[in-house]
């Protein structure tokens, strides 16, 4: 059996390179355990007779005395030492600068939408919203298609069934309006249009259009025509004039399309991109709600007139912010689509 003094040395030495709490306990259990070396020193003395024991009793607790002391000074120097580690990773240096989270944008075909909805909202319209897919009923019958307009054809339409289609147009939003409310109704009706197109420069399969419908006792073409001037200088600035030419569509008579002045050359430029040289630009259709169509909803043709309108949600965008090709809209290339704020 080692000697007080030895066991101290090879204690003092082992005590002082523990390099963890958990070394620093082994070592208390090998020298103060239960059956630790210390302890065992405690245990023999029995042995002795009273004189011995008395002399090496007070150097054995001396030996147990210091090794506790050092076993807890060891470890009070540990736990000081992880504190500092665990401090020194958790540290933060807040003069670093901070990361980048790009938010996205709304899809300027959503932020044309908004504006255009804006601009009727504050004359007092509601926007209303329908299904896409719609009944033939709704999307021409209602309209005063004829049976045989072309706009009918499995060619340009896309059918569900003999009685269900993709609409080609929001209209049937302002039928299911017709036949739901009582006059004064005015409504606009933003959303998603599908016609059997081939896709180009100008045309998708899949567009978006807002159409507006104004029905009330003695509502004329002057009310259609200062709505639709003050939507055009809203829109596209306060200096655009406009003008109507006759046109033709079943579902109002008369029927126009509504040209704006050209704000990019005023007329001047015979090259110009928007309107070549004409200084006119074609910006929306409308007309004065055709009779048929009033009676669809059950009203009183002699006592109700109305106005409607209808315009291109993407060629409004391409004209006000010159996009050249309406396929841009939807390939989702964020170099374009972040562009409008
Ligand atoms: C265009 C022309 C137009 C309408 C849409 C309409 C709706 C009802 C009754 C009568 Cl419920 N008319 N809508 C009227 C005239 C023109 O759209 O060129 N759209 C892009």
């Amino acid at each position: 059996m080692n000697t007080p003094d030895e066991i101290f040395a090879e204690a003092k030495q082992l005590i002082e390179s523990a390099q963890h709490p958990a070394a620093a306990e082994e070592l208390r259990i090998r020298y103060l355990g239960k059956k630790g070396e210390v302890t065992a020193l405690l245990k023999s003395m029995g042995q002795l007779g009273p004189e011995e024991r008395r002399a090496y009793g007070m150097q054995v607790n001396k030996l147990k005395q210091d090794v506790e002391a050092l076993l807890e000074e060891k470890k009070n120097a540990l736990a000081q030492a992880g504190q500092s580690v665990r401090l020194a990773a958790e540290k933060i240096d807040v003069t670093e600068p901070g990361r980048c989270h790009a938010p996205g944008v709304r899809h300027i075909i959503t932020i044309t939408i908004d504006e255009i909805s804006a601009i009727f909202m504050n004359l007092g319209y509601s926007v209303t919203e329908g299904p896409e897919v719609e009944t033939v009923f709704n999307n021409f019958d209602a309209l005063n298609a004829a049976p045989s307009h072309p706009s009918r054809d499995m060619t340009d339409t896309f059918y569900i069934t003999e009685n269900t289609l993709l609409r080609t147009q929001t209209s049937p939003v302002q039928v299911r309006t017709l036949l739901t409310h009582e006059p004064p109704i005015k409504v606009i009706s933003p959303g998603r249009c599908f016609r059997a197109d081939t896709p180009d420069a100008t045309h998708s399969p899949m567009f978006h259009q807002v159409e507006g419908l104004l029905v009330d006792e003695g509502v004329t073409m002057g009310d259609l025509k200062g709505t639709l001037d003050l939507f055009a200088k809203r829109m596209f600035g306060a200096n655009v004039r406009t003008k109507f030419r006759p046109h033709f569509f079943p579902f109002t008579e008369p029927s126009a399309e509504m040209d704006m002045s050209c704000f990019a050359c005023g007329g001047a430029d015979p090259s110009c991109r928007l309107c070549r040289g004409s200084g006119w630009i074609e910006i929306l259709g409308c007309g004065m709600v055709h009779p048929n169509v009033l009676k669809v909803g059950g009203l009183d043709t002699d006592r109700y007139t109305g106005f409607a309108f209808g315009m291109g949600v993407e060629r409004t965008a391409m004209l006000k912010h010159g996009i050249d090709d309406i396929r841009l809209f939807y390939e989702n290339d964020v170099r374009f689509l972040g562009q409008f704020l």
